[in-house]
């Protein structure tokens, strides 16, 4: 089971897509792990986004994941790390599949509403770094052998 942390950027909780983003996770059968609204420390931006330290977009991704309020959640299921990333779609909107929420809902890569980690190993960094392991919920759903081949 992979675990994945998912964030409703400020551009996404400003116009009205958390349930958006949220019903398409449920919809496609990934469990809900951990979930929290909040204003982003300048100090939490920094370290979620260090690997872009120098880019030259990374001043403006500081202020954007700063500038307003998130949707933190904690996401698991088989093959989670593909399966959101394909759900958000790519980086770039206009490179993203049709059907993805950046497809359907984005067309800046500065303006691309959501964030999902980007390998197994990220998440599970990802997923400790924004949240504590009191704010991990540890649950079974009744649907989830009607979803997950192995329980
Ligand atoms: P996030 O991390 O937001 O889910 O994005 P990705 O994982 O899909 O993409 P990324 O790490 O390559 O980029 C992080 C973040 O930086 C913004 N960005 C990226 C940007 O503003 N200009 C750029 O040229 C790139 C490559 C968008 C996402």
């Amino acid at each position: 089971m992979e675990r994945t942390l998912v964030l409703v950027k400020p551009d996404g909780v400003q116009r009205g897509l958390i349930g958006e983003v949220i019903g398409r996770l449920e919809n496609r059968g990934l469990r809900l792990v951990a979930a929290k609204f909040i204003q982003v420390s300048q100090e939490l931006a920094e370290t979620h986004y260090a690997i872009h330290k120098g880019k030259p977009f990374y001043n403006g991704l500081i202020e954007y994941i700063t500038s307003a309020p998130v949707m933190a959640m904690a996401w698991e299921g088989p093959n989670a790390v593909a399966a959101i990333r394909q759900t958000m779609g790519a980086t770039r909107p206009t490179e993203a599949a049709p059907g993805s929420i950046r497809h359907d809902f984005a067309l800046e890569v500065g303006r691309n509403l959501t964030h999902a980690s980007d390998s197994v190993e990220n998440g599970e960094i990802e997923v400790a770094l924004w949240f504590s392991p009191a704010e991990l919920v540890d649950w079974k759903r009744d649907s989830d052998r009607w979803i997950f081949e192995k329980g």
